[in-house]
């Protein structure tokens, strides 16, 4: 009945394949009767319950996996210099079924006294750390959860590729959608979501919510522009209008003369012309620009009606824009073009650009919110202040 001198670990690891009696399972071997008095009386005697650390005799009372309380008064280990049974030398018996030697059971008393400070309060400055450590750990898990959503909506029943050591975090994401073996989309998204990664915007973060809920609070809250046109849905407009112009014009490829009309119906019809303007930037969009660079670079890009389309629209639009002369930037913002390379590559599934969107603004929210434990920022609450406020405030 002694152990030997593995570890507890390895003791249970030898010792549950043995008790699992998977035969036994099935087993229709009646092990007794119910009677009324057995459910009367709160099922007492009623055998019923598998129970694998001790069992109770009527009569010799209880038994630790067979050993009496006088067996385990002599072979289980007591303290240094002590004669009584230690807890750790009986937790080892209830376990594993067998008995410790005493260097297991001061190895285990050892590991209990290691582990057992309570937790101390994190000091302030130190918050950045463990949110730090939260947010890897968050980003190194979005692209297995993004692929997941696109192979269950979209290709469901294929098993997706299990996350490569040798890759980076985008080269993973992309073989697990099942692009692997397209370097140049790869390479897209590589550099889209690099791009796209920031834009101000924190909230939830500053209650000292940890990473994983401020991030999917700033998924939901900005579910609204998330999924509008106005805001990331404008990559998905952008196609869809591309797409009308086409199909109106009967013909893939357009003239400069083609653009410029359908830019003026559009406009004529009281809608925006998608993927131009921006709230706060006055000039083309850098990140447009890095995107058109990388389709500049790529021959099979550049014989692309639908990047050459993007490519038309931007010589044409802005002056169009200009003429129309409400916009107060006329120039293509970073959604003119995303949406189309995307297309091209073969990921056609305009609603799943949201959620790369939402993979990519995990670095920015992630980033903001290490920084804001590291500078102590407190909790956002903006005074509001009602129309009257206002009012009287104007009329000062
Ligand atoms: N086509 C036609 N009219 C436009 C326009 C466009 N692309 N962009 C702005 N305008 C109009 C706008 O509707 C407003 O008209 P009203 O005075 O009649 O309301 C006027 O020009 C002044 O607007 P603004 O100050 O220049 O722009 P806002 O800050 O109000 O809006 C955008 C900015 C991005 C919402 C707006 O330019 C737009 O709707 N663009 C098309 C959609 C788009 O591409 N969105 C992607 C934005 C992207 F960069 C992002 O942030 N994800």
């Amino acid at each position: 009945r002694l152990a030997s001198t593995k570890s507890l670990r390895e003791t249970l690891q030898e010792v549950i394949p043995g008790r699992s009696r998977s035969s036994s399972r099935s087993s229709q071997t009646v092990v007794g009767d119910v009677k009324v008095e057995n459910i009367i009386g709160g099922m007492r005697g009623l055998k019923a319950m598998l129970w694998e650390a001790s069992v109770l005799d009527p009569i010799e009372g209880i038994r630790f996996h067979g050993l009496s309380i006088p067996d385990c008064q002599k072979v289980l280990p007591a303290a240094p210099g002590g004669k009584e049974i230690i807890p750790e030398s009986m937790l080892w018996l209830l376990l594993t079924g067998q008995v410790p030697s005493t260097e297991q059971t001061r190895a285990l008393s050892q590991e209990l006294a290691e582990k057992g400070e309570l937790p101390k309060g994190i000091k302030k400055a130190e918050y950045w750390t463990y949110t730090l450590e939260d947010c890897i750990n968050l980003m190194a898990r979005l692209p297995a959860l993004a692929a997941r959503i696109y192979r269950n909506v979209y290709k469901p029943g294929q098993d997706i590729p299990a996350i490569r050591k040798d890759l980076d975090l985008i080269g993973n994401y992309s073989n697990m959608l099942g692009y692997g073996g397209n370097e140049s989309l790869t390479e897209y998204l590589r550099l889209y979501i690099a791009l796209h990664g920031d834009h101000e915007g924190d909230l939830v973060g500053s209650t000292l919510s940890d990473p994983y809920l401020a991030y999917s609070a700033a998924l939901f809250a900005s579910r609204r522009a998330l999924t509008l046109p106005p805001h990331s849905l404008a990559n998905q407009e952008v196609l869809r209008w591309q797409m009308a112009m086409q199909k109106e014009l009967g013909h893939l490829t357009s003239t400069h003369e083609d653009i410029r009309a359908y830019l003026w119906k559009t406009l004529k019809s009281g809608q925006v012309v998608p993927g131009y303007g921006h709230g706060v930037l006055r000039n083309p969009d850098p990140r447009f620009i890095a995107l058109q660079e990388f389709c500049q670079a790529k021959p099979e890009l550049k014989q692309s009606p639908i990047v050459d389309l993007v490519n038309k629209t931007f010589e044409v639009a802005p002056d169009v824009l200009k003429e129309h002369g409400k916009t107060k930037n006329p120039w293509p913002n970073v959604d003119a073009t995303s949406g189309c390379v995307l297309y091209h590559y073969g990921l056609t599934e305009f609603k799943y650009y949201t959620v790369i969107f939402g993979v990519s603004r995990a670095l920015g929210c992630l980033t903001q919110l290490v920084w804001a434990r590291a500078l102590g920022l407190p909790l956002e609450r903006p005074k509001s202040v009602s129309m009257d406020v206002l009012e009287k405030l104007v009329k000062q």
